[in-house]
């Protein structure tokens, strides 16, 4: 009798340094599947390339592609996106049943479309936007602590997001209130307790607490440096009508 073996392909991961792709990171660190990490340099264009952008036609990261599916490769994008598939696929790090699974669904859609962007739009007023704009920066600000007090009222006598269990809710939450402390003006511990205490037994779980180092040794061999000129155009100044020439084929 023969014996065949499929032997696991790794997984294509497209990422850059932040919170978006970091949610990714968190949860290939628990699933401990093989998987093959391209950085892409997304202050020269590298989003823009045509090989990526049919991985991810928005050109954003993280982005994976999985081999290891019957028929073609599947590409997934949007970083709500990844951590449900693979969380379905591993059936882990989401609730088996309808309710609790719809409840971290909840949380997922609500960092997506409330917490991240705000606090993304928040980021690029304060620290690139060329001049300060009050009105950009005052209604940012505004949301994003309302959102935090949202979700500081949820966590009120919990430690994670649903039912005292790590899940892919944690994952896309958790890399948000890493950063909380670039907000002008506010004491995170004073104002959103139940954020920071979340922020803090999460840090401490130790395939998170592995990630911290990981991410700390990165940024101190790549310090934050402000954009130059032709990286702004990059970042800032896309109008969707071109790739880049650089990386087009
Ligand atoms: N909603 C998207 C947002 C992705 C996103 O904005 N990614 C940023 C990095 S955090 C990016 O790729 N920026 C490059 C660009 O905007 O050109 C997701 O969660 O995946």
């Amino acid at each position: 009798m023969t014996e065949t073996t499929t032997a696991v392909k790794p997984l294509q991961f497209y990422g850059t340094s932040s919170p978006n792709v970091w949610k990714v990171q968190l949860l290939l660190k628990e699933l401990n599947v093989p998987f093959v990490y391209h950085h892409l340099d997304i202050r020269n264009g590298d989003q823009y390339s045509a090989e990526f952008i049919k991985v991810n036609p928005n050109g954003k990261l993280p982005a994976i592609i999985d081999p290891n599916i019957e028929g073609e490769p599947v590409r997934v994008f949007e970083s709500g996106n990844i951590l449900l598939y693979l969380a379905d696929k591993y059936k882990r790090f989401i609730p088996q049943d309808i309710k609790g699974r719809t409840e971290v669904l909840n949380w997922i859609f609500w960092q997506m479309a409330n917490l991240g962007p705000s606090m993304g739009n928040l980021y690029h007023f304060l620290v690139y936007a060329p001049e300060k704009v009050p009105y950009g920066i005052n209604r940012y600000f505004n949301e994003v602590r309302r959102l935090l007090h949202v979700l500081d009222k949820h966590l009120d006598g919990k430690n994670y997001i649903y039912n005292e269990q790590y899940t892919i809710a944690d994952m896309a939450i958790y890399p948000w209130t890493k950063i909380i402390s670039f907000l002008p003006d506010v004491n995170p511990v004073e104002e959103f307790p139940n954020v920071s205490r979340f922020n803090k037994t999460i840090g401490e779980l130790p395939s998170v607490t592995e990630f911290n180092q990981e991410l700390v040794q990165f940024q101190s061999r790549n310090p934050y440096k402000p954009p130059t000129d032709d990286e702004r155009k990059w970042m800032f100044n896309r109008d969707g009508r071109s790739l880049s020439p650089n990386n087009s084929q």
